[in-house]
């Protein structure tokens, strides 16, 4: 098999009865695989709700490293709507030419680094960095910051073989709780600062409130970037037509994000408190028990995607769910998708080849299923286009 395939786990479970069943932390999940059920209950917020006790909706539940309710993440409507329009149009601002003329600055500048060297531990040494740096225009703050952030490793509450970190997660709330005070003190033109000054219901954001959107913010677009970007890299290396065919065709970029999200799902699932005794699939579900919705099986649904299985550069129809659906869709959508087109066409202008030499992947571990989610360590040679 190709090392860079991500299969399956769920085609079975989802064929057969629609969904499956986790246990974490003696919590249990039952896990909804199918892209109708998947879509139609992230509609309905009444039945399935995010504003449960904070980390409750996330898998693995975060609720014993979390007090702070993340906004408008685990937030129902609709005071979701009224968070969301606060924070909206300060994630919209990737559009901007301006920005994305320094976020393809930071990205060239990295690809040349890595092009001069021998090898590159890509989810180390190029996707750790590139999601960092890409952070520090996100917030609009200094450029340094940002090796703070990567001291940080992939993920803000995870740790390599440790699903939960608690003392990882406090230096982020140390941190953020720092950045609060300074921004207070002295205001400016970065995230923080223009939180704690957006008018809400007829007040300012709270200090918690503004801490709970910026925890969102370095949690949410970690590891899930990183993944993409590596996935990203290990599928190119294997499909140097894929590549050849960015370099001629640079408008399919586009799409080709697309599919690389469909295809990676860089979030496997997110959960959701189920309010009222109901039913998925002819199956039962207790209120107050867990669903998640498993936008990486609603991904492969066959009775959706024609094959599935296979990266179709240009795919033409992609209802994809891999930035969430409905009105919880991802907030950093915006970003990720500049970040990862902009490397797309860097990429494409600058490389030639990819070579991958050895890695270690990143499954996760979901009781019944085992899933590929990206990669630890990926260890590669990037041939210059000369
Ligand atoms: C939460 C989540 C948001 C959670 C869209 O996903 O991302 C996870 O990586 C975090 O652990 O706290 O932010």
């Amino acid at each position: 098999m190709e090392k860079s395939k991500l299969p399956d786990p769920f085609e079975k479970a989802r064929l057969d009865k629609g969904y499956g069943e986790m246990n974490d932390q003696d919590d249990p999940v039952t896990m909804l695989l199918r892209h109708k059920d998947v879509r139609k209950s992230a509609h309905n917020f009444k039945t399935f709700q995010s504003g449960a006790q904070p980390g409750r909706i996330v898998v693995p539940s975060e609720v014993n490293i979390r007090d702070t309710r993340q906004i408008p993440f685990e937030v129902d409507p609709p005071l979701h709507g009224e968070y969301r329009a606060i924070v909206e149009p300060w994630f919209k601002r990737p559009l901007q030419e301006e920005y994305q003329e320094k976020l393809t600055a930071q990205i060239t500048s990295l690809v040349d680094e890595i092009l001069n060297k021998d090898t590159v531990e890509v989810v180390n040494q190029f996707a750790l960095p590139l999601q960092s740096r890409a952070l520090t225009l996100l917030l609009n703050t200094p450029f340094s910051e940002s090796e703070t952030w990567i001291s940080w490793g992939t993920h803000v509450f995870r740790s390599e073989g440790e699903a939960l970190d608690a003392d990882k997660a406090n230096i982020l709330y140390d941190y953020i709780d720092a950045e609060i005070g300074r921004a207070l003190e002295n205001p400016g033109d970065d995230m923080y600062s223009i939180l704690l000054s957006s008018d809400f219901q007829g007040r300012k954001l709270s200090k918690e409130e503004v801490k709970g959107v910026m925890v969102l913010t370095f949690a949410g677009g970690r590891d899930t970037v990183i993944n993409a970007v590596t996935n990203s890299i290990a599928y190119l290396a294997e499909h140097p037509e894929s590549l050849k065919r960015l370099r001629q065709e640079p408008e399919i970029a586009v799409k080709a994000v697309e599919e690389f999200i469909r295809y990676f799902s860089p979030l496997t699932q997110m959960g959701r408190v189920v309010t009222e005794d109901t039913h998925v699939c002819e199956h039962a579900i207790k209120a107050d028990s867990r669903i998640s919705l498993c936008w990486a099986s609603a991904n492969r649904d066959a009775s959706v995607f024609e094959n599935p299985k296979e990266i179709v550069l240009d795919r033409k129809i992609n209802p994809h769910v891999g930035f969430g659906f409905s009105h919880h869709n991802c907030l950093g959508a915006t970003h990720a998708r500049q970040i990862l087109k902009i490397l797309l066409n860097t990429l494409a202008r600058k490389v030639k080849s990819i070579e991958i030499q050895d890695y270690k992947e990143n499954i996760e571990d979901l009781d019944e299923f085992e899933r590929k989610v990206g990669y630890y360590r990926m260890n590669v040679k990037f041939n210059k286009l000369t």
